[in-house]
């Protein structure tokens, strides 16, 4: 019996994790930075998006956000005060190596040392993910990931981020799901840079993942042997609608283009082959893949990072009108076009139940039957929650508090659903959760709010959502108590 499973035994009550089980929470740069053209940073292609005007809700930017560049010492103090033992945050590669490609600036990487050196300095351990989705703006100006030399690229801003952290930041992250940066980027537009083309989502979709195998090799060389490596995948757990022949083929495709795209390459060194059939309409593999890729991609990694927010329902959506297929394209993200590469006519459903704002079921079963399938199919493979959570729509009482009750219904369901998958096997290393603090939600910009401690953007002032004090506890204790009667419905 594992420590797991004798603490559950013990109390039904209350869920022990694992001793040394990491709790922290995440953000990404160009979220909550802000100081976008301070000391030599230059537009990545979410300054040029989001000043794009129609592109993101409301006209809102990452100009200022939630001005972390220059609050950041406030900031992890309130982390130390989250009792958080970890943090992860992303780099802007914009900032530190403007044009992406060329000399690094000291000023840029001096943010992210003094940054690191304040967790340190209050015991929280740094993540660092080399990409949350900010491509220098003059790297997309020469293809952006539909082209090979961006993997180049990426390979040389690893190896002087390295460089510069490598003696303090423990874990590595190369990407944060590049499912987004692909298929949202490239695919249906709705992200930055807003390309709707399948065939270069496709390409995309090699490029980032050659772009993760080079920085693992720069990064092995310039980083510490006991530095631990990794990606992070928004994977989708992904459920057919019905047992019919044809939902079960759209929920394959879907696993394919969405999942196995990058599992594939990543741990069996090659493309599945269902992928390359569904997809030879849309791109050409043999041109894309050179020799010597994907034992690049495939790269000994030492963890796998794990966002996940909600189940995905699918269905065949293939629609007949006069006896003539008509391609179906209701994806995700909205907008006119799919981020599915060749599965256009596969239809996606919202599960019943319960909602976030963001319209997005509340289901943490599907954190569960992912984290145990990946434990299936690679049984010595260490995961990380990296990100989980969950935006509701907030607002701070007459009292000057913010009471987020679902928020805390949400994690505590997810964080059961993470010890169960512990107890029956899965190495699951830490969670963190989306996300510190309220942010620049992408295409919603600041309408959505995520943080466990709210942002009032008018005045920068942060304000520990109750769900922050819950987690703070959760974190303090390594355990995860029952949640009284009013918290537990969420
Ligand atoms: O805010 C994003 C984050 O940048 C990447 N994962 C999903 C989050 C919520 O949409």
């Amino acid at each position: 019996m594992t420590a797991v499973q004798s603490e559950s035994a013990e109390t039904s009550r209350s869920l022990r994790f694992p001793p040394g089980f990491l709790w922290g929470a995440a953000t990404a740069a160009y979220q909550i930075e802000g100081a976008a053209a301070e000391d030599g940073r230059t537009p990545s292609i979410w300054d040029t998006f989001s000043h794009t005007p129609g592109r993101v809700l409301n006209g809102d930017t990452g100009d200022i956000a939630a001005d972390h560049y220059h609050r950041y010492r406030d900031d992890v103090a309130l982390m130390s005060d989250l009792n958080l033992g970890a943090y992860r945050f992303s780099v802007s590669w914009s900032r530190v190596q403007p044009t992406g490609r060329g000399p690094a600036v000291q000023r840029g990487l001096d943010f992210y040392r003094k940054l690191t050196d304040e967790l340190m300095e209050r015991g929280i351990t740094p993540l660092v993910t080399l990409y949350h989705w900010d491509l220098p703006q003059e790297l997309e100006d020469s293809g952006g990931w539909t082209v090979r030399d961006t993997a180049e690229r990426f390979a040389d801003y690893a190896e002087i981020v390295a460089g510069a952290l490598g003696d303090r930041v423990p874990f590595w992250t190369t990407l944060n799901e590049p499912w987004c940066s692909a298929y949202l980027g490239y695919g249906s537009g709705v992200h930055a840079p807003g390309r709707t083309d399948p065939e270069s989502a496709l390409k995309a979709a090699h490029h980032l993942n050659l772009a993760h195998g080079r920085a693992i090799g720069a990064l092995r060389s310039a980083l510490p042997a006991t530095a631990q490596t990794s990606i992070t995948l928004n994977l989708h757990q992904i459920r057919p609608l019905s047992e019919s022949a044809a939902d079960l083929d759209a929920a394959r495709r879907i696993d394919a283009v969405g999942n196995r795209v990058f599992l594939g390459p990543l741990f069996d060194g090659e493309y599945p082959a269902d992928l390359m059939a569904d997809t030879s309409h849309v791109v050409d593999w043999n041109a894309l893949v050179k020799d010597g890729d994907l034992a690049e991609i495939s790269r000994p990694i030492d963890l796998l990072g794990v966002n996940y927010y909600t189940p995905t329902l699918v269905s065949d959506g293939r629609v007949r009108q006069d006896g003539v297929e008509v391609p179906r394209n209701d994806g995700h993200g909205g907008g006119d076009h799919s981020p599915w590469p060749g599965s256009e006519h596969v239809a996606f459903h919202l599960p019943p139940g319960e909602t976030t704002a963001m319209r997005w079921a509340v289901d943490a079963s599907g954190l569960y039957d992912l984290l145990m399938r990946l434990t299936r199919e690679h049984p010595d493979l260490a995961l990380m929650v990296t990100e989980n959570g969950a935006a509701y729509d907030d607002y701070v009482s007459p009292e000057g508090t913010v009471n987020d009750p679902q928020r805390i219904a949400y994690v505590h369901s997810h964080l059961s659903a993470v010890h169960r998958a512990i107890g029956d096997g899965a190495d699951v290393r830490g969670y963190f959760l989306w996300s510190l603090m309220d942010n620049f939600e992408w295409a919603y910009g600041y309408s959505k709010r995520f943080g466990t401690v709210y942002v009032d953007f008018a005045t920068q002032r942060r304000i520990p959502k109750r769900s922050a004090q819950w987690y703070a506890g959760v974190a303090r204790d390594n355990v995860l108590q029952d949640l009284p009667e009013e918290d537990g419905k969420s």
